[in-house]
């Protein structure tokens, strides 16, 4: 299949290939809700979740979206919209409660149920196996810090694909590692809430190596056509200045942000520079062992990019309080930042109108990631897994819900995506996160992404202006005029 064959719409109107996956995207523990339902135990997030502090107005995912009860009526809206594709996690504590020994069978029907709703309606299921909801009990050994949770995760993998491989056909071994082991560890503003940045590098080895032996349990266990990914949230770094020292700083949070990952999954090494930005907060040597690298770098057969906001940064002024992180930090002037070894990096808000995380709008950050990919990893075939917007969202009298803005967004990323596709990258579908309004991990409900609407006091699901534009758009297989 290549671009030329495509029908020839109007010159202006940007085009995807045919067989283009059109999908949403969610998380267990961000829409499912029955967190003690059906043997599942607590994971990280509940925890962290019921620490007085650290989400806001202390929401948890107790119930969240409730997608657990009401799967079928949002699967039938998937319908509605003409997905092809959804991209779901499953919840690790549901499926191996405590972690690790006997699988649960009551949490593995939930996503019998789930998956086989999904085919009656002809929508892929896109598996992801680890969206941040790592059971509680293995924090207690030590979480990710711990090689022995690389382990327990590969057999996690293995249950999972010898109950839902004859009909999941797409899995996802880790969503973000980047956030579960900077946020998680590094700064603490997410789950399990720990800051030690030299814990947040030995997480983010064993996340690699259980990226790598979960790889390793699927292949075993799945059919041969069957695809596995990894799903990164690769960032669009730019040096805000000129001068060697912030040029420095675009090398340094590039290789924090995305070499760190790219390069041992695809290459099979840890790039150079960051392990000599970082060798004073951890032994590399003793964290690596023999064989790692070559479990961590098994063949995959896509990447996926999430992708939300650009990273603007530039060389730290001396005694500037200056903003310690990303937009995707979620912190501020003066907070601990999740950057290992970034004292000499200050980052500055980007330009561009802002959603409602305060994370500025610039499509032209995701065309730049995919053409990136297209250079540095010919024949990987990319995915869009995660894109969307979390804007103040108004329900008029009607039930209407309005978002011209969030539509905006989204054609802005689409057409960006319909451009680097037609530069020669190899983008085979894109997921809209979100299906639902959902927790929105520290900010709990108070950001909203979702296409739908969702009253949390009553559960009522509203598709938003936004749902049947992306509709029409999957309809049409080509984004309307601007
Ligand atoms: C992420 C996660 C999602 C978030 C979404 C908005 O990319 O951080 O995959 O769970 O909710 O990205 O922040």
């Amino acid at each position: 299949m290549t671009l030329d064959t495509l029908p020839s719409p109007a010159p202006s109107a940007p085009v995807f290939p045919p067989g283009f996956l059109w999908g949403t995207a969610t998380a267990a523990y961000q829409i499912e809700g029955a967190a003690a339902e059906g043997g599942r135990t607590p994971s990280i997030w509940d925890t962290f979740s019921r620490t007085p502090g650290k989400v806001r107005n202390g929401d948890t995912g107790d119930i969240a979206a409730d997608h657990y009860h009401r799967f079928r009526d949002d699967v039938a809206l998937m319908a509605d919209l003409g997905l092809s594709a959804y991209r779901f996690s499953l919840a690790w504590p549901r499926v191996v409660p405590g972690g690790s020994g006997p699988v649960n069978p009551e949490g593995l029907a939930f996503y019998d149920r789930l998956v086989d709703a999904l085919l009656e309606k002809d929508i892929t299921p896109v598996a992801t196996l680890y969206h941040w909801d790592l059971p509680q009990e293995l924090e207690d050994a030590g979480g990710w810090t711990e090689r022995a949770t690389a382990e327990r995760f590969a057999e996690y993998a293995a249950a999972a694909a010898r109950r839902l491989g004859d009909r999941v056909g797409m899995w996802t071994t880790l969503n973000e590692p980047w956030c579960s082991a900077f946020l998680g560890y590094g700064n603490g503003v997410h789950a399990p809430g720990r800051t030690d940045h030299g814990d947040a590098l030995r997480a983010h080895h064993h996340l690699m190596l259980a990226h790598g032996l979960g790889t390793a349990a699927l292949r075993a266990e799945l059919p041969a056509a069957a695809q596995v990914s990894l799903v990164l949230n690769l960032a669009a770094v730019r040096a805000a200045g000129t001068t060697p020292a912030d040029l420095d700083a675009a090398r340094r949070i590039d290789g924090l942000a995305n070499r760190i990952f790219l390069d041992p999954v695809f290459h099979g090494r840890y790039p150079e520079d960051v392990l000599a930005d970082t060798a004073h907060l951890l032994d590399w040597d003793a964290l690596v062992r023999d064989g790692d690298l070559a479990e961590i770098s098994r063949p995959l057969d896509a990447l996926g990019i999430n992708y939300y906001t650009p990273t603007l940064v530039a060389a730290a002024e001396d005694g500037d309080a200056v903003r310690r992180t990303g937009p995707r930090g979620d912190n501020h002037a003066g907070e601990l930042t999740p950057w290992p070894a970034s004292e000499g990096v200050r980052f500055l808000p980007a330009p561009g109108t802002r959603t409602a995380m305060d994370w500025p709008v610039d499509a032209d950050g995701l065309y730049e990631i995919l053409t990136r990919l297209r250079d540095e990893l010919p024949g990987t075939p990319l995915v869009v897994t995660e894109n969307g917007a979390a804007y103040d969202d108004y329900t008029d009298p009607s039930g209407e819900v309005h978002d011209p803005e969030r539509v905006a967004y989204l054609h802005a990323h689409l057409a960006a995506v319909a451009r680097a596709a037609a530069d020669g990258a190899d983008v085979r579908g894109y997921f809209l996160w979100s299906l639902l309004d959902n927790f929105e991990w520290a900010y709990g409900y108070g950001k909203r992404f979702g296409i739908v609407h969702v009253d949390f006091a009553s559960q009522r699901r509203t598709p938003k202006d936004s749902a049947r534009w992306y509709a029409e758009v999957i309809r049409s297989g080509v984004l309307p005029e601007d």
